[in-house]
């Protein structure tokens, strides 16, 4: 309170000069006292607003280095909240994904797990389960044949409900991954089909070079669009064909080796032609597993009407890179292929949340089939429960706490 050179009534916006050690004036602004345990960490604060500018904050950051505070590192506000109670483990890192929201779906996302929704379900079933262990435990005190076959089917039921309320809350939450890390997508196919043109029309802007010269994009090309809130990393490709030109041939190396790692390959092909021999091979050649969008372009030139239809088993798309026809439809397809199914009711679930509900899932799957040994039940029983509260930070290890608040930016 020195550097106010007033004392502050707490949670009320003070305009006050901020002082420097021999009274001098370094800049005035609001300050803000925040006294224990109603602040955002549960401790004292005092948050100082002053005009910016780096001279001035950081003569005023040397002031109050000066009076024993210290620089936070990052993610020790939000860390030293969970450590007093303010907030749980999920709804922390829920902070996190806020900043980073790279749309305005993901960040109502996280907002949603920052309000505690996410904790609030997790918690529901961590209890559920926690009812089924005290029940199984209850009966380890009675020799096996006494139990009644209405407390075993009771267990199985319970089981069975927990299961199912898992692989809804994975379904949930695999939904909010995809809006937080989006999806790749790479755009492959043969020289002049119309790669580049619809990598331009996708990102609404003359990204890359367009040219009617067969080999003109060398690269690999990368552009980010937003598709209905999820993150697109888009691809562009070198068309891939045999050819001796030795730059060309890197950029068709390097266009594999994006194909490789992408979440799924959209297939160029000139509807001019429909699909040759050529484009059957590289179909042909996708790593297995990969899936994949047959997009028939140009469909202006070859006269046919855009939108989707059924070509084999699959649907395909038929639209025009030039005049926009069968965007829209492209968008619906490219959203059904990466497994969106809309923003509603999902979480922001982080890889770390993904894995515990998987652990948790996996371990009730092998519970299951122990119920015939209470023991061995009871024991996956608790390995289960406690994968569940390693989500909201019930049970946590410490190197994990740092893990995953050294993640966050200074200051949060
Ligand atoms: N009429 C028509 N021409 C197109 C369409 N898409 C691309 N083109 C033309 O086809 C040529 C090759 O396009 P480009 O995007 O460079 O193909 P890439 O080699 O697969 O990247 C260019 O002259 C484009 O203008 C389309 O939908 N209709
Ligand atoms: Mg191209």
């Amino acid at each position: 309170m020195s550097v106010c050179g007033q004392a502050l009534q707490p949670r009320v916006a003070t305009l006050t000069p901020f002082l420097a050690a021999d009274g001098v004036v370094i800049d005035s602004g609001i300050a803000l006292y925040f006294p224990a345990p109603r602040s955002y960490t549960g401790e004292d604060v005092l948050e100082l607003q002053g005009h910016g500018g780096a001279v001035v904050q950081q003569q005023l950051l040397k002031r109050c280095l000066t009076l024993g505070v210290r620089p936070a590192e990052p993610g020790e506000f939000s860390k030293r909240a969970f450590l007093n109670g303010k907030l749980d483990l999920a709804q922390a890192e829920g902070v996190a994904d806020l900043i980073d929201a790279a749309t305005e779906e993901a960040a109502r996302c996280a907002r949603r797990t920052l309000s505690g929704e996410f904790s609030a379900v997790i918690g529901a079933t961590a209890d559920r389960l926690l009812e089924l262990r005290a029940l199984t435990e209850a009966t380890l005190d009675f020799p096996e044949e006494e139990i009644d076959s209405a407390t075993r089917e009771d267990q199985t039921h319970r089981l069975a409900q927990i299961r199912a309320g898992l692989d809804d809350l994975l379904k949930a939450s695999n939904q909010g991954s995809l809006l937080r890390e989006g999806a790749r997508v790479v755009l492959a196919g043969q020289p002049n089909v119309g790669k580049s043109s619809l990598l331009n029309r996708l990102a609404g802007d003359d990204v890359v070079i367009v040219t009617e010269i067969p080999g003109t994009t060398r690269d690999a090309i990368r552009q980010t669009i937003n598709l209905r809130g999820i993150p697109l990393h888009i691809i562009d490709t070198a068309g891939l064909r045999e050819t001796t030109d030795n730059v060309e041939l890197l950029g068709i190396s390097r266009a594999w080796a994006a194909i490789e790692q992408a979440d799924l390959a959209v297939l160029v092909i000139d509807s001019t032609q429909g699909e040759t021999a050529e484009d059957e091979a590289i179909r042909h050649k996708l790593p297995n597993g990969l899936r994949y969008l047959k997009v028939y372009n140009k469909c202006d030139l070859a006269q046919l009407p855009a939108g989707i239809k059924m070509d084999g088993e699959a649907c395909a798309v038929v639209l025009s890179a030039k005049t926009g026809a069968g965007m829209e439809e492209l968008q619906s397809a490219l959203a059904a292929a990466i497994g969106w199914q809309g923003a509603e009711g999902i979480f922001m679930a982080s890889a770390r949340h993904l894995e515990a509900l998987r652990a948790a899932r996996s371990i009730l799957e092998r519970a299951s089939t122990r119920l015939e040994q209470q023991e061995l039940f009871a024991e996956e029983l608790r390995k289960a429960h406690q994968a569940l509260m390693s989500i909201t930070g019930t049970v946590t290890a410490d190197d994990l706490l740092g893990e995953i608040f050294s993640r966050f930016c200074i200051g949060k």
